[in-house]
């Protein structure tokens, strides 16, 4: 943790991130240091395949956030969508469950065009990106098939199956990560990392979001070995989610919903956690873990800066 690590331009800052909290967070960060000196590690956990197309929800709502085509008020997909294909889809029997749109099937056409010409999720990934004009480099984990599913007492699912078919509402026992074992980072995450003056954890869900990315067993270990400060986000407010089920998730998995529960799912990964003002009197527990108190609620694009700013100015003297 010796080097000093400066707001300004430059700083290098690699950030994993996952979910629609995640793009937003991400989305202030690029506001806030350049564009080029950021590294986005994205979640491809709950990529899924639907009507034969490869959709990576993630990766796209970072796509999308930086190059101003998101939807802001839904969180996922693109604003000014159109659903002709889907309600055709739907008229005809086919499965309309997962909902994209007209525009949003275009990127996962091009997309699994390509996958299925052999190019890596990585590669694919980065052309995207320079074609609607996001100048921050954006990586999966890996490109490896890796897939989040859920234990849940109704029984065992695929990430998008619980979390959109049966809208979140089982409660998790475990989360399991197929294909971790196998997984690798993809090109230039561990250089990332490892290049990185500063690593953050966007305010993302722990166990579904950001969990998957940990779940690459190398990347896992250059965050242990890092030698610069990593801060993580909570994603809660006075212990619930703004959002989704993370703290329904946090409770029975973890515990509890308080800051050193969301620390606790970072074991040795984080030297500082940014949390609201609303979680400031329940800092017990954090031990090492240096606490930053802020206005977390992403509501605006100013208030999405003024939490990248924080996170990023997180650097000890
Ligand atoms: N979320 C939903 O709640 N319902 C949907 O039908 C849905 C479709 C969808 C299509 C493309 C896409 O990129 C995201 C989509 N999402 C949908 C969001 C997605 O399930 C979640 O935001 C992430 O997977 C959670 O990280």
């Amino acid at each position: 943790m010796s080097r000093r690590a400066r707001r300004e331009p430059r700083l290098n800052v690699a950030v994993l991130s996952g979910g629609v909290g995640g793009a937003r967070f991400v989305r202030g960060v690029v506001d806030v240091a350049a564009a080029a000196a950021t590294t986005v590690v994205g979640n491809v956990g709950d990529d899924v395949e639907v009507l034969g197309l490869h959709v990576s929800p993630d990766l796209d709502s970072i796509l999308y956030a930086l190059s101003g085509l998101a939807d802001e008020r839904r969180g996922w997909g693109r604003s000014d969508e159109t659903w002709d294909a889907l309600e055709t889809v739907g008229s005809l029997g086919g499965d309309d469950w997962f909902a994209l749109g007209d525009k949003d099937l275009g990127l996962h056409l091009v997309r699994t065009e390509a996958l299925r010409a052999g190019e890596p999720l990585s590669t694919v990934t980065a052309r995207l990106a320079e074609q609607l004009g996001v100048a921050t480099r954006l990586l999966p984990a890996t490109d490896d098939r890796l897939r989040t599913w859920l234990d849940t007492p109704a029984g065992t699912f695929p990430f998008q199956e619980w979390f959109v078919a049966r809208g979140h509402r089982d409660e998790v026992d475990a989360v399991r990560f197929e294909g971790e074992k196998a997984a690798r980072p993809a090109p230039g995450v561990l250089e990332a990392i490892a290049g990185a003056e500063l690593i953050l954890l966007a305010p993302s869900n722990p166990y579904v979001s950001i969990g998957p990315i940990l779940a690459v067993r190398q990347l896992r270990d250059a965050l242990v070995r890092r030698r610069v400060p990593c801060v993580a986000v909570s994603p809660l407010i006075g212990g619930r989610a703004v959002k989704g089920p993370a703290d329904r998730m946090l409770q029975r998995l973890a515990g509890g919903t308080s800051p050193a529960h969301v620390a606790g799912c970072y074991p040795g990964l984080i030297d500082a956690l940014v949390v609201d003002e609303a979680d400031a009197d329940d800092l017990e527990g954090l031990g090492d873990i240096r606490p930053i108190v802020t206005r977390t609620l992403m509501s605006s694009r100013d208030a999405r800066r003024r939490l990248a700013e924080v996170a990023l100015g997180a650097v000890p003297a």
